[in-house]
């Protein structure tokens, strides 16, 4: 058929009709994520027994007053995100609640080994941990206390995936968004078994005290739970403008999907309800022509 067709709207659709109709283009939403897990690998004192906290309150990263190192572990479900969505931006805050040693870098590292979180509560202050209980971390454990670490302290890439300053005692820290934390929600959401988390730490580990104590998942207050701020605009294959599913995007997709509108017009179907919302109308062919000249080139053959 022709596509040159008066129909019932008033709308003449045309070839070139078309590019008045271009609206707006797929929304963006955002999903604020508390952790699905955390914890904190806490360095022993020789001689001193292993510890950990996962279920306490606080998390630690930095070095305390006896000269240990405390790195933490924080990681997120994204089921909430629809699969095939597109990440755009990333950004972690986490709560501080005390500090020692002026402001501090402190960085996310991409996780390189599944991790647990048990019941144990180092309580408040609580830097010193609890006793590890069953699928705690430890900084030996993994999972305590039947799998190691490959290396005590933690498994992770050695490059920072984003960078803060954690200052005063009272003050939020904030990881903005980085090409680098996009990648790695980006990844996780598409791949959810590869999705191991970060962990947390000094950017220096050799400077002296500097310890620094935020909220985990478990605070009582939500404010101090890390919050992980993800924009992303809702997925679409790339050739979703493939009507007929011939491998092409086409003219002939036009006429067909204009046929199929009207069709559903009168025969009350819905396969032309390109916005998913119940209603076969306008807003269809308009969104269905917005992607169809969205098409990138790989499409339209
Ligand atoms: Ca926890
Ligand atoms: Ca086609
Ligand atoms: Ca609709």
């Amino acid at each position: 058929m022709s596509w040159t067709r008066s129909i019932s709207l008033g709308l003449t659709l045309t070839a070139a009709g078309f590019a008045g109709l271009v609206g707006s283009p797929a929304s963006a939403d955002t999903a604020v994520l508390t952790p699905a897990a955390d914890g904190t690998l806490f360095e022993p004192l020789p001689g001193n027994g292993l510890a950990s906290s996962g279920s306490g309150q606080f998390l630690y990263s930095g070095k305390t007053n006896t000269l240990k190192l405390r790195r933490a572990l924080v990681r997120f479900d994204f089921s909430s995100i629809p699969a095939g969505a597109t990440i755009t931006s990333v950004s972690l805050q986490v709560q501080l609640s005390r500090a020692v040693g002026g402001p501090r870098d402190m960085g996310l590292y991409l996780c390189a080994a599944p991790w647990g979180e048990g019941v144990s509560d180092g309580g408040d202050p609580g830097g010193r941990g609890a006793s590890p209980e069953t699928g705690d971390v430890t900084w030996d454990h993994s999972v305590f206390p039947t799998v190691l670490w490959a290396q005590p302290g933690g498994d992770y890439l050695p490059t920072a995936r984003a960078v803060a300053v954690a200052s005063s005692s009272s003050d939020p820290v904030v990881w903005e968004s980085t090409p680098d934390l996009v990648a790695d929600v980006q990844g996780w959401l598409d791949a959810p078994a590869s999705n191991l988390g970060w962990l947390i730490r000094h950017v220096d580990e050799d400077a002296s005290v500097t310890g620094k104590r935020f909220g985990s998942r478990e605070h009582k207050d939500p404010a101090h739970r890390p919050q992980l701020t993800v924009e992303y605009t809702a997925g679409k294959t790339a050739c979703i403008a493939d009507f007929n599913g011939d491998d092409i995007v086409n003219s002939t997709d036009v006429s067909d999907f204009i046929n199929q509108w009207f069709a559903d017009q009168i025969e009350g179907t819905f396969l032309t309800d390109w916005d998913d919302n119940g209603v076969v109308n306008s807003t269809d062919v308009s969104n269905y022509i917005n992607d169809w000249f969205a098409s990138p080139p790989e499409c339209t053959g």
